[in-house]
């Protein structure tokens, strides 16, 4: 008998047993199960209606906005503004963060950072993208309007985190701190189910995804992993293999399911890296933790960095956790 569990009544029990996650962060979490289920039916349906392709706008990273990252980012904005756990939200679409001011926004607990569409350059080439959420409490005094402050906290606060992968078919994946569990989408019911409880990554890893397009102009240290994946077996004995789709929710979600790593390292064009701290790296950062995997910038843990910047970029190491420390000596070893 398949497990029939949906994510409200999951969410609901885990908040039973788990005190710290409170009845505010659940109802949060339901929030973005709406917003989901609103963006998968337009993703869905992208290919058949004029909603593929540029919008004419450039968000925060002078990138060009596809109209489903708009209507991605304007779905989430909306339904985080509709309920009354949320004071603001940061978003890679929104150049500064949104303060709700009216209503519940000053007596709100919740901030939310959020990457609506990640990876939205695959759309209208049909490949997975993905929403990738990061959720914390707020450190500004209750009944004010939150600050910049409240964003700008160290991955180690989150409270929650997870991401959407729009794929061969649609799954939410989160964490509150008590491991990580996917609930993959009935279209025909509209209903997530549990489908993997307690998601864990494997201990040894053979998939590195990275673009060796950018090969040229990486740190020595990651041109010499690379050099060691291609001449060396891990211990499973099977050879490493190069699997990298271009979109990170695509890359995370494989190799924690298959085990494996994914790198963005500093290149020329990005010499901090390409991915974003607040976003992207710390979301996916706490939800590989969970796994039992490790994320690193390649000296220190994600999670331990102090953020400075709402759309500040890290290099970025994430996966099998034994795959990121052999990362971390070879850049130790061949730093300048
Ligand atoms: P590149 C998408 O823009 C993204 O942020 C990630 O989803 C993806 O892994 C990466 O950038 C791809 O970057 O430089 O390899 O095209």
């Amino acid at each position: 008998m398949s497990d029939m569990r949906t994510l409200g009544e999951f969410i609901v029990e885990k908040q039973h047993e788990c005190p710290s996650v409170s009845g505010e962060l659940s109802s949060l979490l339901s929030s973005i199960r709406l917003a989901a289920k609103i963006v998968n039916r337009e993703i869905n349906k992208a290919g058949l209606v004029d909603i593929i392709g540029a919008s004419g706008n450039e968000n925060a990273q002078g990138e060009q906005q596809q109209k489903l990252d708009v209507y991605a980012n304007e779905k989430f904005k909306a339904a985080m503004a509709a309920r009354d756990q949320v004071c603001g939200v940061g978003s890679e679409e929104d150049d500064d963060v949104v303060i709700f001011s009216e209503k519940h926004g000053p007596n709100a607990k919740y901030v939310i950072l959020i990457d609506p569409l990640d990876g939205s350059s695959n759309i209208d080439v049909n490949v997975s993208v993905g929403t990738i959420f990061s959720i914390y409490r707020r450190v500004s005094p209750l009944g004010q309007l939150a600050t910049m402050e409240d964003f700008l906290q160290p991955g180690n606060k989150q409270v929650a985190a997870g991401y959407i992968i729009y794929g061969s078919s649609t799954m939410l994946v989160y964490t509150t701190g008590n491991g990580v569990h996917g609930f993959t989408y009935d279209p025909s019911i509209g209903v997530f189910f549990l489908s993997h409880e307690n998601i864990t990554i494997l201990n040894k890893g053979s998939i590195y995804s990275i673009n060796e397009g950018n090969y040229i102009t990486f740190p020595k240290g990651i041109k010499q992993y690379l050099k060691y994946c291609q001449e060396n077996k891990p211990e499973d004995n099977r050879p490493y293999t190069s699997r990298y789709i271009g979109s990170l929710v695509a890359d995370f979600h494989r190799n924690m399911l298959k085990g494996g790593i994914y790198l963005y390292p500093s290149t020329a064009t990005y010499p901090s890296g390409k991915l974003r701290l607040l976003y992207e790296c710390n979301p996916m950062s706490f939800i590989m933790e969970q796994a039992g995997g490790k994320a690193s910038d390649g000296k220190q843990r994600i999670l331990d960095i102090k953020p400075i910047a709402l759309h500040q970029r890290v290099p970025f190491f994430v996966g099998t956790t034994d795959m990121v420390k052999k990362i971390e000596e070879f850049l130790e070893r061949n730093s300048d």
